[in-house]
């Protein structure tokens, strides 16, 4: 297979795109593209600051080193959960994040949970209702509150993640299996800022997740392959193998699942989205925040404290 803007070998053959690239013009494709996607669906520009949640994964540095090549204001935020697996999931991937910054001489603000609240994420999911048995509620909401602070209190413009092709496509299948309209409709690659939260973009959501796996690959970005250890058997990546079970007979099916999806709501299928998927739980049905929180200002369905600051209240702080 040859690279189709040179003629050396490739190394990616990107059978939805019909595109094989080589070594060299492969990262320049990415980086061009993502451009495209950040000026096509409005996210940020480079007079803004953008703030890169960073996991130590190969999509969130492969996304920081990406806005960095491309010259926008990019700092990151890396949250230590204080999970181990029995290899220094934490540890480990802080560390890969912190070497990555370094290496490019870029801004990394760390928040450790068990520091701050005093808890590990696993401990803090033990003792409440809404963990046991799985830390990934307590975890999500704990991280949606640090990274809305964070990009609050440091006056950044936009908080963006690292989601790719694969995360949202199958968010949406899941979201269309259960006709969950409420999600459907804040499923979106860009939201507009709310009281108390910024605004959010997904640069990458366009992309494969093997595209980015070759893109950390190539730049020679360090990641920690390993999952967090509390992914393993969850519904996401059930939905995963399903779409790579169709995508393997039909090359693109996956992207055109998501694009056709955008297009279906930009044609007014759905009402216009107003905030993030993973917000939902914050939110009325009409997705309009109801409440402030009064101890942290960041937006609630229910009067009085979020569901985050009732839960750390009851954390023996350190
Ligand atoms: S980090 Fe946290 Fe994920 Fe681990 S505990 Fe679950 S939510 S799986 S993205
Ligand atoms: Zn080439
Ligand atoms: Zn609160």
């Amino acid at each position: 297979m040859k690279c189709r803007k040179c003629g050396q070998k490739a190394i990616i053959n990107m059978r939805q795109h019909k595109l094989a690239l080589c070594q060299e013009h492969y990262p320049e494709w990415i980086v061009e593209q993502a451009q495209r996607f950040i000026e096509k669906y409005h996210m940020f520009s480079r007079e803004e600051r953008v703030l890169v949640a960073v996991s130590g994964g190969k999509d969130s540095l492969s996304l920081w080193d990406i806005l960095w090549r491309l010259g926008y204001q990019a700092d990151g935020l890396y949250i230590g959960l204080g999970i181990d697996g029995g290899f220094d999931y934490s540890d480990e991937s802080r560390r890969l994040a912190e070497k990555f910054a370094a290496e490019r001489g870029l801004r990394l603000h760390i928040v450790d949970i068990p520091e701050t609240y005093g808890e590990t994420i696993p401990l803090m999911a033990d003792r409440t209702t809404r963990g046991r048995g799985r830390p990934c509620a307590v975890c999500g909401m704990t991280k949606r509150h640090v990274m809305n602070r964070v990009a609050r209190d440091q006056e950044y413009d936009v908080l963006v993640t690292g989601h790719n092709l694969d995360d949202e496509a199958a968010v949406l299948f899941a979201n269309t299996l259960n006709w969950a309209v409420g999600y459907l409709r804040r499923q979106s690659p860009v939201l507009g800022a709310r009281t108390g939260m910024p605004r959010k973009a997904k640069p990458l959501c366009r992309f494969y997740e093997r595209e980015m796996a070759a893109y950390a690959l190539v730049r020679g970005i360090e990641y920690i392959y390993d999952e967090c250890p509390y992914a393993v058997g969850s519904k996401t990546i059930y939905y995963k193998e399903i779409l790579n079970t169709m995508e393997n007979d039909r090359p693109g099916a996956k992207l055109s699942f998501y694009l056709s999806f955008l297009q279906a709501k930009e044609g007014g299928l759905f009402a216009p989205p107003s905030i993030g998927d993973d917000e939902a739980e914050e939110y009325g049905a009409s997705g309009e925040a109801l409440h402030t929180c009064p101890t942290c200002g960041q937006p609630t369905t229910a009067p009085g404290e979020c569901a985050f600051c009732r839960m750390v209240s009851r954390t023996p702080q350190i």
